[in-house]
């Protein structure tokens, strides 16, 4: 078996009632849970930023949702959420998390957002879960979870630039959708010969 479940950011925040709730974003998760014993490995992504982040509308004094330039280019500014330790960063508590082997947290640096699972915004700092994947010899990839169009498609569209077969099952994800967003990744995913199924 070399096939891995990678769980993206089921957390309090991008669920209804969380700060930057994903429209559906609870109905995916009894679909994930009985997924996992179909895999040889679950790992779980945890958005995970300090308090006061870069990406957060807030630290700079303006609108969520408006674009900043960063460093590394465009970055949307979300309103805060996920922040370490706190019960929006939580894995939503139906989410069976014993399944899971691996436990990646992501957009820890203050001054860099990270939406995929495998590198951070400046699409170089590598977050450590390639490693993790080849080392056990895992090269088929199921994504779903949160959100579509930014977690879920960043991570997947890295995924298959390094060469793992990738999945996203989009019956398990749900969207954000700024300004057509879930469109353009779908089409870039398609693109990269990421299976959108
Ligand atoms: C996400 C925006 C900001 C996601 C995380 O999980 O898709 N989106 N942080
Ligand atoms: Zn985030």
């Amino acid at each position: 078996m070399t096939n891995a479940l990678i769980v993206i950011d089921v957390q309090n925040d991008f669920c209804p009632g969380g700060a930057l709730a994903v429209a559906g974003g609870d109905e995916i998760i009894a679909g994930i849970n009985g997924l996992m014993d179909d895999f040889a490995a679950v790992v779980l992504t945890q958005d995970w930023h300090p308090a006061g982040h870069s990406s957060f509308a807030d630290s700079h004094g303006a609108d969520p949702f408006s674009m900043i330039e960063m460093p590394y280019g465009p970055q949307v500014l979300w309103p805060t959420h996920c922040v370490q330790g706190t019960g929006g960063a939580a894995f939503h508590s139906d989410l069976n998390t014993d399944r899971a082997d691996m436990i990646i947290r992501k957009g820890f640096r203050p001054q860099i957002d990270s939406y995929s699972a495998f590198f951070e915004n400046d699409h170089t700092t590598p977050t450590g879960l390639e490693g993790y994947l080849r080392t056990r010899g895992l090269t088929k990839l199921v994504l779903v979870g949160l959100a579509t169009d930014f977690c879920v498609a960043y991570s997947a569209l890295d995924a298959a630039k390094l060469g793992f077969d990738v999945t996203v099952q989009m019956g398990l994800c749900r969207a954000i959708d700024l300004d057509g967003s879930l469109a353009g990744m779908v089409a870039k995913m398609k693109a990269a010969g990421v299976v959108v199924a």
